[in-house]
């Protein structure tokens, strides 16, 4: 009985003044938190476990709008952004904890916006009661009732896509009022904590296939949606941009630290990867009370959702951090790098032998490999260029091909020594393709490039030829072997 008369007391007086009722006041007696929000990669000073009871934990966030520079070709993106960063602030609570949110839209920017919490429960996650347009704010408390990442973003009414795309979204993290589990109920704890926003980018392109600039943001619009529509991103950047997570921006450790990497897409499926590491935890799903998945490769990230991996990084040294689909990372922009200080442990990896030109125990060794392989069944279908040989009178090859490689056998003493101690390995068999000591057909064009041009591509490599085919052979003793090579189709 005593325990109820505070909150009869509490619904009385929300009667009395015709407010919502119940959750309002609980909330209202609660410690009051303000939290200054900081710039992804980076997340606000947090404890990983509650200390007491729960909280009302204050954010204010103010809407940027801002044309910003996405790649080093100096292409630019009419963002619109929470706080000013791709993604959005990270803000940390813990469970049981209520959020209330300031969101200001300065009267500076063009577009009305909003704030959608996947963390949160019911009024499109928020977004209805923080619709704001230029010059107003509005102020919105929600109870953070399950733990995890969560994404939020803007939403605002017939633009949902396009502010999604153009910068507004980030991640909240609920955590356990104890904090992170194993499955076995064990303590799991970070040393650091960083905030990954990967972001698809559709910048629109003129006749020229030039990406354009737009002097504002309502002149982005209508090209932006045609580009959107396609589904064939321009970019794809981890917070904000083509390289923003490396050199100045790289995340940092150092060996022996665990690092709890959190990452989001609000609108379409990556999979992040630790190049060199793994993910020792991973809530894939993002989803504290769900166990996590031990020893992850690459971890799956649905659009729209945040996951969490936790690893312990183990070797020195800069690690790329990318979206496995290694187009998006290396064509499209998708990788960061985390640089870890520390000692190098020689029983996870120790080089044995420094890379070297091939020995001429490995070149044996190799001419052995591709005998076998010749005499096997193909693995592989053979390329067009196999079928043209064949297509040729086969005898007149063959005939050819022999005593021409005797005919030319004392002619150019060196060329045929390094010949016979380097090239032999790919070129007496044609593995990938090399061009075969004899093979008319395939030397025809070659020798019609002529020696000088066909000695360069030699020196630079070449698709499976190495450079100088590996060797460390000096020009002139390269352009005789070449013209041994040439000279046994003549
Ligand atoms: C590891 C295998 C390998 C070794 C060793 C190697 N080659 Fe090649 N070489 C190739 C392959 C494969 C090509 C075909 C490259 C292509 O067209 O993509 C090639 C192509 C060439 C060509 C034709 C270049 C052109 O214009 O297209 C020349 C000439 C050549 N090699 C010379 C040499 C010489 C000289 C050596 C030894 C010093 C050598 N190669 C060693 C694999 C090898
Ligand atoms: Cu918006």
């Amino acid at each position: 009985m005593k325990a109820l008369r505070p909150t009869l007391l509490a619904a009385m007086t929300a009667l009395m003044m015709g407010a919502p009722a119940w959750a309002a006041d609980l909330a209202d007696k609660l410690e009051r938190v303000k939290v200054d929000l900081v710039a992804p990669p980076l997340v606000h000073a947090h404890t990983q476990k509650a200390s007491a009871e729960p909280k009302v934990v204050e954010f204010t966030m103010v809407i940027e709008e801002k044309k910003i520079v996405i790649d080093d070709k100096g292409t630019t993106l009419q963002a619109m952004t929470f706080n000013g960063s791709m993604p959005g602030p990270t803000m940390v609570v813990h469970e049981g904890d209520y959020v209330e949110i300031t969101l200001i839209n300065p009267a500076t920017n063009a577009m009305p916006h909003n704030v959608d919490f996947h963390s949160a429960t019911g009024a499109l996650g928020g977004a209805k009661l923080t619709d704001v347009a230029p010059g107003e704010q509005a102020t919105m408390r929600f109870k953070a009732d399950r733990s995890g990442v969560f994404v939020y973003h803007c939403a605002p009414e017939g633009m949902v896509p396009w502010h999604v795309v153009s910068g507004m979204s980030g991640t909240i993290m609920v955590l356990p009022r104890d904090g992170l589990k194993d499955p076995e109920g064990n303590e799991l704890k970070y040393d650091r904590v960083y905030s990954i926003g990967e972001f698809d980018l559709y910048i629109p392109k003129d006749e020229n296939g030039q990406y354009k600039d737009y002097a504002s943001l309502a002149d982005s619009y209508s090209d932006t949606v045609e580009a959107m529509r396609t589904l064939i991103p321009t970019h794809v950047v981890f917070n904000g941009g083509v390289g923003a997570l490396t050199g100045e921006g790289a995340m940092k450790a150092n060996v022996g630290e665990t690092v709890l990497m959190i990452h989001s897409q609000a609108n379409r499926d990556t999979r992040p990867h630790l190049i060199g590491g793994h993910g020792d935890w991973v809530w894939e799903t993002g989803k504290f009370d769900n166990e996590p998945e031990k020893n992850l490769e690459t971890w799956f990230i649905r659009g729209g959702s945040a996951g969490a991996a936790l690893y312990t990084f183990k070797q020195p040294g800069v690690y790329a951090y990318v979206n496995h689909n290694l187009i998006e990372a290396f064509e499209l922009g998708a990788a960061g790098h985390f640089v870890v200080e520390g000692k190098w442990n020689d029983d996870l990896m120790k080089q044995i032998k420094a890379t070297s030109p091939i020995t001429k125990e490995a070149a044996a060794y190799v001419e052995d490999w591709s005998k076998k392989m010749a005499s096997a069944k193909p693995a592989l279908k053979p390329a067009p260029k196999a079928v043209a040989a064949k297509a040729e009178p086969v005898k007149q090859t063959a005939k050819s091909a022999k005593p021409a490689a005797k005919k030319v056998a004392s002619t150019h003493p060196d060329g045929e020594k390094l010949y016979k101690s380097s090239c032999v390995a790919c070129h007496s068999t044609g593995v990938a393709n090399a061009p075969k000591l004899g093979d008319k057909t395939a030397w025809a064009p070659l020798v019609e490039k002529g020696l000088d041009s066909v000695l360069e591509v030699a020196i630079k490599g070449k698709g499976a030829m190495p450079p100088r085919g590996a060797t460390s052979a000096d020009d002139a003793t390269l352009r005789a072997a070449v013209e041994y090579m040439m000279s046994s189709v003549q």
